[in-house]
């Protein structure tokens, strides 16, 4: 089996986390893949704390597996997630657009393992000075908010600039990507997209369905005009992202930008959602348990990965 340091330092069965879906990354969702082995992840995006109190206990009323809540930095409510994860004594923090540095002190002094998602290694060696054990390298394969270099390039860069644990994320939907990032460097995976199909992801209908339906070539990546671009699947809304990107019109952007993602996985409002996705996603063409994917992606990077000598197969 593939045990990595990932392993240890989490207590975790497989060196897997599930990527911290905005609106998506629920306790159920979370709670599911921490009781398959893997880290479970809560997005606490903009939600209201109380709501993200009911998801952590929706974990812990699954499993008492380890499992992490995310901190969108970008969140006007980023400080009292912060804070809520002290006094919920949640084992494990990763956090997504921006620097986490002014919280990790108060982590740390609750025994919180801190786990930053990253875009470049400069940003890497940022955060393991500041205190990170481990750092989530993501490529621009990845879907919702990205930066700028793939996944392919950024891994070995991010391996070499730093010496905690690296895990890979962006682009990774099977097996052959989770064997291609342990070559790279990684010691940890991280899948967003392809938990999109799970039984245990409730958003709506119409978003799954665009899932299991789209190709290779039907993501698109809008809104570098603000400063925050985003990778969603192609329609009206992105084409109208697009057109104000052209524009310059990023005010437009951040207006009828902000809700967007809500309204696609509670609503599936095909015109007015955005359907955030990775690159993947044209690999995601059944829905299965979380336990299913999980083992279905670590068994075949098994296969990959037997005999190069790079991870300890057992
Ligand atoms: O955060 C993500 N992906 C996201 S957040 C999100 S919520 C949203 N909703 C509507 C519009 C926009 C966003 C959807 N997807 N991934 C992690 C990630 N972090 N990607 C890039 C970064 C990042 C960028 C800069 C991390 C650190 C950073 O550092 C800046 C600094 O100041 O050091």
């Amino acid at each position: 089996m593939i045990k990595s340091k990932i392993c240890e330092l989490f207590d975790i069965e497989y060196p897997l986390f599930q990527g911290a879906m905005a609106w998506v990354a629920d306790g159920k969702l979370a709670g599911a893949v921490s009781q398959a082995g893997g880290l479970g992840i809560i997005a606490a995006g903009s939600a209201p704390i109380e709501w993200i109190r009911e998801q952590i206990q929706i974990v812990r009323s699954m499993t008492d597996n380890n499992f992490a809540v995310n901190v969108m930095l970008m969140s006007p409510t980023a400080d009292d997630v912060a804070k809520l994860i002290c006094e919920e004594h949640v084992p494990v923090v990763t956090t997504g657009a921006g620097s986490p540095a002014k919280y990790i002190p108060m982590w740390k002094e609750h025994g919180i393992l801190v786990v930053p998602v990253v875009p470049s290694s400069s940003i890497a060696k940022r955060m393991e000075r500041v205190g990170a054990d481990a750092v989530i390298a993501e490529g621009m394969e990845g879907g919702g908010h990205v930066g700028e270099l793939t996944t392919m390039a950024l891994i070995p860069q991010v391996v070499d600039a730093v010496s905690i644990p690296v895990i890979a994320a962006g682009g990774i939907g099977d097996g052959r990507g989770a064997a291609a990032a342990f070559m790279l460097g990684a010691e940890g995976i991280q899948v967003g997209t392809r938990f999109l199909s799970a039984f245990e992801c409730s958003i709506h209908e119409n978003y799954k369905k665009m899932v299991l339906d789209a190709k290779d070539t039907d993501t698109i990546i809008t809104g570098r005009s603000t400063g925050h671009p985003v990778r969603a699947l192609k329609n009206k809304f992105t084409r109208q992202m697009q057109a104000f990107d052209i524009e310059n019109k990023p005010e437009e952007i951040e207006a009828k930008g902000s809700g967007a993602l809500r309204i696609a996985v509670q609503n599936g409002d095909l015109d007015t959602g955005s359907f955030m996705a990775g690159q993947i996603v044209g690999l995601v063409d059944k829905p299965q348990s979380c336990k299913e994917i999980i083992v279905e992606i670590i068994t075949e990077c098994e296969e990959l990965l037997k005999n190069t000598g790079r991870n300890r197969v057992v």
